[in-house]
């Protein structure tokens, strides 16, 4: 008796031991399978995806990324040199914050360029310990000058230089960003404003979340700017990574730009607010003859233009919507012949990154580092439906090129153009979007969501016949989300 239950009491815990390897040994396959190599070419990362165009492409020869500079030999027209630093320092109206600067302030020094200027920018690295990179957001620069770390170039660790030349060849407004370990670098501080061919009637709001504390132009409250004239140009960034309703209290406005490009014959707004994307930057012309009010998103931190009262209200519940705003004019090419069209599916399901569990992002099905590599050749018009399903709202940024909205929900664009580098994409939303590809490289085509990148909301675009000799990962920790 006592034998036969010591005998059922061990195949019991055979049984048990079984079972669990049964549950276990699944999971230890996807736990294994989801780890991501610490020195992983960009190339290799995941699966090819042609949209439909040919796989096969006769390629003379490779280009590496590294040979896709700036203009090497010409004078700069706007050289400026910026030391970044791990260090303490002041949010006016607020107090002392920790986090990166650049040249002692955060944001970094404002850069200033005239339409075809070339800007030189020598980026020092005095103390980040994890390196850093300078992406220039929303500029179509050669893929050199791109600033990813592990696919354009290597971090620049503590005590290293590195020089970035482009020419600013479309005005309008930008930002730039470290694109190594961003979701830390650019939270606290790491970031400035690039504008392009200013006007004297310029006024930036560069807005930016420090740990809580909203700011525009690295300044807590109700901050105070004269008015440059009878009407101000407001450059709007949204350095965040959740997007901002902005408005105007005192005065109708229009919407001058998004992401630096133009709107072709913008209309005047009332009562209405517009959606900064993260990421994204929405250009405002404001009547400044009385002092005015510029809504960020609620809250404490406001611009007020001008001087005297300036009414206060609440962010209006209409938004201006972009697909139908400014009237149509052509794109200068046919969306409708496209050589590739792609799908850029985002979910969410549990799995295993890098070993740890979680509910985790996806691509077309696929989670990093097993994500499609959109595939394109030089001069190839390409389509590019984005959906999301996953559950939460995410700012799609391609780097390189702008893309042209086409639909959104099937609803087709009425309005101006919309070109975009950063586009908010809702959940349940799809949007259809069009662009040439003109820029050859390998371009990071990621959520500026910035936690989202780094949990693996991230591929490339690449084109056929461009290679890069850096990896994540690597000697250098390359690590660009
Ligand atoms: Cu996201």
């Amino acid at each position: 008796m006592l034998l036969a239950t010591k005998l059922s009491g061990r195949r019991r815990s055979v049984l048990a031991v079984v079972a669990t390897l049964a549950v276990l040994a699944p999971i230890g396959f996807l736990w294994q399978r989801s780890l991501v190599p610490n020195d992983l070419s960009p190339m290799s990362m995941g699966y090819a995806d042609y949209g439909g165009g040919p796989s096969s492409m006769h390629v003379h020869h490779a280009t590496d990324v590294s040979q896709l500079t700036g203009p090497v030999d010409r004078t700069p027209d706007v050289a400026v040199d910026l030391v970044a630093r791990k260090e303490r320092f002041d949010l006016p109206g607020r107090g002392p914050t920790d986090g990166y600067t650049l040249n002692h302030t955060s944001p970094g020094p404002r850069i200033v360029a005239q339409q075809g200027d070339l800007v030189q920018v020598t980026l020092h690295n005095e103390n980040i310990v994890a390196g850093i990179t300078l992406h220039w957001h929303g500029v179509d620069v050669p893929n050199a000058e791109d600033g990813v770390a592990g696919v354009t170039q290597d971090a620049v660790q503590p005590g290293q230089s590195y020089v970035y030349r482009f020419v600013a060849k479309d005005a309008g407004t930008y930002w730039y960003h470290s694109h190594q370990v961003s979701h830390d670098q650019v939270l606290k501080g790491l970031y400035g404003i690039l504008v392009v061919q200013p006007t004297t009637r310029d006024v930036i709001a560069a807005v930016h979340t420090y740990g809580q504390v909203r700011t525009v132009n690295g300044e807590y409250g109700e901050r105070r700017v004269p008015a440059p004239g009878p009407t101000a140009r407001v450059r709007v960034v949204n350095t965040d990574n959740g997007p901002m309703a902005v408005w105007v209290d005192g005065a109708p406005y229009k919407v001058l730009a998004v992401d630096g490009a133009d709107v072709n014959a913008p209309t005047e707004i009332r009562g209405r607010s517009v959606l900064v994307t993260a990421g994204g930057r929405i250009d405002l012309e404001v009547p400044t003859a009385k002092a005015v009010r510029i809504g960020l998103g609620g809250g404490p931190t406001t611009l007020v233009i001008g001087n005297g009262d300036a009414p206060a209200g609440p962010e209006p519940a209409a938004r201006v919507d972009l697909l139908s705003y400014g009237s149509p004019k052509p794109l200068g090419f046919d969306p409708a012949k496209a050589d590739r069209v792609f799908r850029y599916d985002i979910g969410r399901h549990f799995g295993f990154l890098d070993g740890k569990p979680g509910l985790w992002w996806t691509i077309n099905g696929h989670q990093y580092p097993d994500v499609p590599m959109f595939v394109v050749s030089e001069g190839d018009v390409v389509r590019m439906a984005i959906s999301n399903t996953s559950g939460q709202v995410h700012p799609m940024h391609l780097h390189g090129r702008h893309v042209v909205v086409l639909s959104r929900n099937g609803v087709r664009a009425t309005g101006s153009p919309w070109w975009t580098d950063s586009l908010n994409v809702e959940d349940k939303e799809t949007y259809e979007v069009a662009f040439v590809a003109g820029n050859p490289g390998i371009w990071m085509d990621h959520c500026h969501n910035l936690p989202h990148a780094a949990q693996g909301l991230v591929t490339h675009l690449m084109y056929a016949g461009v290679s890069t000799k850096y990896h994540l990962g690597g000697a250098p920790g390359n690590q660009p989300e």
